[in-house]
Order: C-alpha cells, then sequence, then structure tokens
C-alpha cells in the first residue's frame, strides 16, 4: 500500500498545513440504505445483514495515477463478514442491475451471462475489493489503493456481499448474494 502523502519532493513539500497537500480532493458519497424502491443512492437487499438505517460513506482520492477508495459503514450486522467491490453499473431495485465488477485490464473471456472469474483478471488488483468484517456495534472501516484511474464513467457502483471474496481458479471475484448496493460515481 502507498503511503498517503507525496515522498518526492519538487519544492510543494507537505507541511503541517492540509490545504499545501498536492492531492485532489476527495469526493464524498454519504447515503443511507433503504429498502428497493425508495432510494437510488444506497439500497439493501437484505435487511438482516444491512438493516434499513444504515450508512455508508464512500471516499474516493485519486493522487499520481493512484485511486484510494475508502469505506465507512455503521449500522450493518454485527461481527458478520462482507465481500465489497466496485461495480460498473448504478445501483436499480433488482441486485443484479449493478453489472459486473470494474476491471482496469478486462477480462476477454468474460462475457454479460459470464463474468470474469480468471484470477488473473479478477484479483483485488485489478478490481477494487473493499471485503469487510463488522465489529461488534456494526460498524466497518475499510481502504483499498489500486495503482490506476477509473476509466470515467464506467464504474458507478459499490455492492456488499454475503461473503469474503474468493481468489481460486474459476471462482475469483466471486463473494456470494448481493446484499446491498452503493450507487458511486468513481
Ligand atoms: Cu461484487
Amino acid at each position: 500500500m502507498r503511503p498517503g502523502r507525496p515522498s518526492t519532493s519538487d519544492g510543494a513539500a507537505a507541511t503541517d498545513n492540509p490545504a499545501a497537500q498536492p492531492t485532489t480532493s476527495p469526493s464524498v458519497t454519504a447515503s443511507i440504505f433503504l429498502p428497493p424502491g425508495e432510494s437510488a443512492g444506497a439500497i439493501t437487499y437484505d435487511e438482516t445483514a444491512v438493516p434499513e438505517g444504515a450508512t455508508a460513506d464512500v471516499q474516493v482520492r485519486v493522487q499520481d495515477g493512484s485511486t484510494f477508495v475508502q469505506f465507512t459503514g455503521t449500522g450493518l450486522e454485527a461481527d458478520r463478514d462482507f465481500g465489497a467491490h466496485v461495480h460498473t453499473r448504478p445501483c436499480g431495485d433488482e441486485p443484479a442491475d449493478a453489472g459486473p465488477h470494474y476491471q482496469n485490464e478486462v477480462d476477454p473471456a468474460a462475457t454479460e451471462d459470464e463474468p470474469s472469474t480468471d484470477p488473473d483478471y479478477a484479483n483485488h488488483e485489478n478490481e477494487v475489493w473493499l471485503d469487510m468484517t463488522t465489529d461488534g456495534s456494526g460498524n466497518a472501516f475499510v481502504t483499498s489503493t489500486v495503482d490506476w484511474e477509473f476509466r470515467e464513467g464506467e464504474a458507478h457502483s459499490l455492492v456488499l456481499h454475503d461473503e469474503h471474496t474468493s481468489t481460486h481458479e474459476g471462482h475469483a471475484g466471486t463473494a456470494g448474494d448481493r446484499l446491498a448496493c452503493v450507487t458511486v460515481e468513481f
């Protein structure tokens, strides 16, 4: 993982003044999970794992060609594993509406019906994975940094899944049912 501040100097050394840091300002999406039909922002498909009223805060920051994504959740089911990834399409009333995972290098073998499960493409460096485990109060915090930037307009959501993400051949990138979805313009 890269450090969060610039390491080389070009005369713009980091100082104690946050405004002096040469980062682009993060985009922040704060949402409250609601049942399908009541929200296009954050939707829960499983109110045990992701109760109505749970919150999601997604921050995205681009710096020096790398992309940093941070998820903070509250009000989720306590002491529970979730898989999570950036997906291509916005959330909808149906869990499948969010489409497949966003990939930096797109798996040429993937199709609409058979998404990529090739670990050469479906991995945490070529996709954004934000697997997490909630604490005893249902809070979760997770970050991921990848060394590329999203193609504009091709990544639109963060999907929470039932399990941590598999890395095995033929199952890579799978994480069980889609429990909830947050629409984010990456
Ligand atoms: Cu996913």
